[in-house]
């Protein structure tokens, strides 16, 4: 692929992140044999002109970690991508602001030093983490009834939107990290739960997972980011008035309204 189609391609995913519209995937008509490579590519110039825009990053994120996932996507494989600072959302969170956001309750990891592959363990992954804090992810694909191939979701920086982070960190070393039950409550009613083992059998892995495929591309995972693990349920829609809580065992609570 060409730097100009590159750069196209971006530029529309771009368009509609910043119109707040969606608009068709990549692969239906536009360039329906582009490949997840290529996507990465796209996936790039798109950051990189986030970046010209002043824009700052806040930390990576791996999307499609966990079977409930793959599942509600019809996709195979975990991905990466980018958060933003401008993405981090309080305990109010404006509907207006995306297109048709969804919700996914997920644990940040965040290190004390650089993680550099290949070859990282989750040996490597527990060695190098300060703590971790719980969050919620907010996914808003740019494309029409949130409908996409691996390709088209890399190159739309994953779904990437919105997220908010507990108020409170935690030691990992007193955790067990695969068993954090999660409990996602909309308007006082249970609508999703799992355990954290759903995340690639321990987000822990996810980490790993993530500094192996960065450093395929000569990156790595930087010191004091919040890493974001992947939704550990489905994800689910919020509409203005909802009241969103997840609860989760060992490491608190995250809640905001959506007005
Ligand atoms: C892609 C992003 C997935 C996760 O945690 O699995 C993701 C999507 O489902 O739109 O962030
Ligand atoms: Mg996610």
């Amino acid at each position: 692929m060409d730097q100009n189609t590159i750069k196209k391609l971006a530029d529309y995913v771009h368009s509609a992140y910043k119109e707040n519209k969606e608009i068709k995937k990549i692969t239906s008509e536009l360039y329906p044999e582009l490949t997840i490579k290529e996507a990465y590519l796209i996936q790039e110039e798109l950051i990189n002109q986030k970046l010209e825009m002043g824009h700052k990053l806040l930390g990576p994120k791996m999307g499609l970690t966990s079977e409930a996932k793959l599942k509600q996507m019809n996709v195979d494989n975990p991905i990466y991508g980018y958060v933003f600072e401008h993405m981090v959302e309080e305990n109010e969170v404006n509907v207006d602001d995306y297109i048709h956001p969804k919700i996914e309750p997920e644990i940040a990891f965040i290190l004390g030093e650089n993680l550099e592959g290949p070859g990282v363990t989750t040996f490597d992954v527990l060695k190098a983490t300060k703590f971790v804090i719980p969050a919620i992810e907010i996914i808003d694909s740019r494309y029409e009834d949130f409908n996409f191939t691996l390709p088209d979701v890399i190159a739309d920086n994953t779904s990437a939107s919105g997220v908010i982070f507990g108020n409170k960190h935690f030691d990992h070393t007193r955790i067990d990290l695969d068993v954090i039950g999660v409990n996602l409550i909309i308007n006082g009613e249970v609508k999703d739960s799992s355990t954290s083992a759903a995340v690639l059998g321990n987000p822990v892995k996810s980490v790993a997972h993530l500094a192996n495929m960065l450093s395929a591309e000569g990156k790595k995972i930087k010191a004091g980011v919040p890493i974001l693990t992947g939704g550990i349920t489905a994800a689910h829609l919020i509409n203005k008035g909802d009241q969103v809580t997840v609860k989760y065992s060992d490491v608190g609570e995250v809640s905001f309204n959506v007005k």
